[in-house]
């Protein structure tokens, strides 16, 4: 009977312990990962975090062994393959291409994941970076995004294809001008939909029968042109200058300033209520 009882405990206890160590702020404790905020409304988005001193931190926020920050990310189009809310069965057409953490955030860059949906070449080509004043970080798992999985349910089939193909041209329109919906399948994050993307996404194919071709994409896989090169070399000086002053201001905020760390992703004037900035509490 005792013997019993003391089984009985440790199944008990082991299963208690099983179910800590699957809770949501600690569902991989390794990179790459993916990282649920929720906002006010209440909203998600995803972030996919890959360096893992950043997930660290992540981890101590979400479980509440370090105090709670802002979460910061500079924007690029295209759902890559993750970026969703579970809450309301959206996919959002917009990922983060740099995630940062921090005390301060200016109000320019505060409001809720369907605002950017709503406005999308405003927040990316304008603001450029999303800072929720609501933002929480209330999941973290392990990353299971597929490129090309625009549908974001696991595979990379017919049903992606078909977005694609609405939205797939061989003028390199931008997205914001198509169809809704159309920033979600630009794979290259270059605002448009155009052959590149549909490469890519042929990459990612999971299905057992090849995708179609488009006609205008029979062609070897495109190259990028020379303007094309120069445009992604200074994106991608723009991207690092971003990390760098968001981690170089974050870790040494000026008393009293009101510096976001994410000012230098602003591109236009605006006016000076948009400056206002609000520290954590
Ligand atoms: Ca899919
Ligand atoms: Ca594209
Ligand atoms: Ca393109």
């Amino acid at each position: 009977m005792i013997r019993a009882l003391r089984i009985t405990c440790l199944l008990l206890t082991l299963l208690v312990d099983s179910r800590a160590s699957a809770g949501p702020c600690d569902g991989t404790s390794t990179v790459p990962a993916l990282v649920t905020v929720r906002t006010a409304g209440p909203e998600q988005y995803i972030v996919r975090v890959v360096d893992q001193g950043r997930l660290d931190e992540m981890i101590d926020i979400c479980t509440g062994t370090a105090p709670p920050q802002f979460v910061g990310i500079g924007l690029a189009t295209g759902n890559a393959g993750y970026n969703r809310d579970t809450l309301n069965g959206n996919v959002w057409s917009w990922h983060a291409a740099t995630v940062g953490l921090g005390n301060m955030c200016a109000e320019i860059y505060d409001g809720v994941p369907s605002f950017i949906e709503g406005n999308l070449e405003y927040w990316v080509e304008t603001v450029g970076a999303f800072c929720p004043w609501t933002g929480q970080i209330v999941a973290i798992d392990p990353d299971s995004s597929i490129p090309g999985d625009f549908d974001i349910d696991g595979d990379v089939d017919a049903d992606d294809g078909a977005l694609l193909s609405v939205c797939l041209g061989d003028a390199g329109n931008p997205c914001y001008g198509l169809a809704q919906g159309c920033c979600a399948v630009d794979m290259d994050s270059d605002t448009d939909v155009d052959c590149v993307d549909w490469y890519l996404f042929r990459r990612g194919w999971t299905a057992p029968a090849e995708p179609p071709t488009p006609h205008f994409c029979t062609a070897a896989v495109p190259t990028v042109s020379t303007w094309g090169l120069a445009i992604m070399t200074l994106a991608l000086l723009a991207t690092g200058t971003l990390t760098i002053r968001t981690r170089q201001q974050t870790r040494i905020p000026p008393p009293g300033a009101c510096t976001p760390p994410f000012a230098s992703t602003r591109r236009t004037g605006h006016p000076p209520h948009d400056t206002l900035v609000i520290s954590r509490p």
